[in-house]
């Protein structure tokens, strides 16, 4: 349990005026520090009308006390609640009152910490917790959610089910080098293998679309001068943000904006239009320009729509990062007279868009749903960092360096300590292995009172 000693207390509500305001108590004191402000302690979870007194027994509020002792509360500590008015005032003299009797200004995040500390939530959930309520929409929130419930951490226990039952094999095996049997060459150890691993990249691509909820996609628009990047990306922006003109190569600088699109939050980066230029101020605008690309997670090519696609399209096209994947968006379809639409040919998804007329911005926002993974309807089970991802990409390579160990069957005993290895990794997720300067990094960025 608990090793804490000291009482915390901060305002819970968001700041500011409202109809209540509830200041919140943990620790061993939590119920005394209550008694001596409301009087006396109401039973445990029974809400309870009361007077709030100052250290002067001055009455500074009235309201609804609530006492939930240990282990059954949020923190697992003793906790009180004091529902009072949404008064900055009143709660900031509440606050004062308790700091004058025993207890101290709690950090940010520090009532999840303990909780966490006191194993009532594992780190992934206090993380999920964060993310419910900086969640920038209604899927994100749901993700949150699934994962404040335990879902991310549940997957995470599975994989990592699998992977004892095949750290203790190999294990096995270790013993009983000595006889003739070949555990390691066994077909079982390679299947049970497979099967992990195919788990664990499942994980990653559901835990990838979870982050994206969450951190955004960097998209970036790419292509030749003036075929109209600056314009889609004040459409889709809905503000005049960037320069556009008739003249070709009025973008230089890089311009990032933060977008929610139906409930993708995005960066948009433009950038300077692609080409060769004596222009020493366009030249260093283009060379940012490849310098943004090699950050972005996917690139929208941008082109105009009358001209047919040429080799110099695919020349252009040829020089964006190799592994960046991109869409090809025609643009100007109103000059084109031709109609919005969106086809997959081998160069990959295409659409025809106007970023004057709004024509096909529709089919390009569910393109970059598809993209991240947001089909209709269909949604991300789960919230997920990078933090998270950054795990599971450890545990995978653990998990492979055990899997070349045991196939050239040398040394199994490095096959047992990569598994134990990819077991760590996994869980850094839940908390288990987190060092403090780790949990210190996480809680801080959390809100106070929560
Ligand atoms: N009719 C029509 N005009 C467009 C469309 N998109 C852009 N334009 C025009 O094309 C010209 C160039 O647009 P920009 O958005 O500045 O093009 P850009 O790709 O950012 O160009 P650079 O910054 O020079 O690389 C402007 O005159 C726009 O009004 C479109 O969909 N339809
Ligand atoms: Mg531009």
């Amino acid at each position: 349990m608990s090793a804490h000693t000291d009482t915390i207390v901060a305002v819970a509500t968001a700041p500011g005026r409202g109809g209540i305001g509830v200041l919140r108590l943990s620790g061993p004191q939590a119920g005394a520090i209550a008694a001596r402000i409301a009087g006396t302690l109401p039973p445990p979870r029974q809400a309870t009308l009361r007077h709030f007194r100052d250290v002067r027994g001055e009455v500074i509020d009235q309201g609804l006390l609530l006492y939930f002792p240990a282990p059954h509360s949020f923190t697992g500590e003793d906790v009180v609640e004091l529902q009072g008015h949404g008064s900055p005032m009143a709660l900031q003299l509440l606050q004062q009152a308790c700091c004058a009797i025993g207890a101290r200004a709690a950090r940010p995040g520090e009532f999840s910490e303990r909780a966490f500390l006191n194993n009532r939530i594992d780190l992934a959930q206090a993380e999920a917790i964060a993310d419910l309520i900086d969640a920038a929409s209604a899927q994100a929130a749901r993700a949150a959610q699934r994962s404040l419930d335990g879902e991310l951490s549940r997957r995470v226990q599975q994989l990592a089910e699998s992977l004892i039952q095949l750290r203790m094999y190999v294990e096995g095996a270790l013993d009983f080098s000595d006889e003739d049997v070949d555990w390691l060459g066994d077909q079982h150890l390679s299947a049970q293998l497979g099967a992990a691993q195919a788990q664990l990249a499942q994980l990653q691509r559901e835990a990838a679309q979870g982050r994206r909820l969450r951190e955004g996609l960097n998209i970036a628009l790419t292509g030749r001068p003036n075929v109209g990047k600056s314009t889609l990306l004040n459409r889709l922006a809905g503000a005049d943000v960037a320069i556009v003109t008739e003249i070709a190569g009025t973008t230089r600088d890089v311009l990032r904006e933060h977008l929610n699109l139906r409930g993708l939050p995005i960066t948009l980066i433009d950038t300077a239009g692609l080409r060769d230029s004596e222009d020493p101020v366009e030249r260093e605008g283009i060379r940012r320009a490849r310098l943004a690309l090699e950050q972005a997670e996917l690139a929208l090519f941008i082109r105009d729509a009358r001209e047919t696609f040429s080799d110099e399209d695919q020349q252009l096209m040829a020089t964006l990062p190799a592994q960046l994947p991109r869409l090809i968006v025609h643009n100007k379809i109103d000059l084109a007279g031709l109609p919005p639409q969106r086809c997959e040919r081998q160069a990959g998804v295409e659409l025809f868009i106007s970023a004057v007329s709004g024509q096909g911005l529709d089919l390009l926002i569910e393109a970059l749903h598809r993209f991240a993974g947001l089909q209709d309807g269909a949604e991300s089970a789960f919230s997920a960092r990078s933090r998270h991802l950054e795990a599971l990409a450890r545990c995978q390579h653990h998990l492979d360096q055990a899997a070349a160990r045991l196939q050239d069957r040398q040394l199994p005993e490095l096959a047992a300590e990569e598994l134990r290895l990819a077991l760590e990794a996994l869980g850094e997720i839940t908390g288990r292995f987190g060092s403090e300067d780790l949990l210190g990094r996480i809680f801080a960025s959390f809100c106070i009172g929560k």
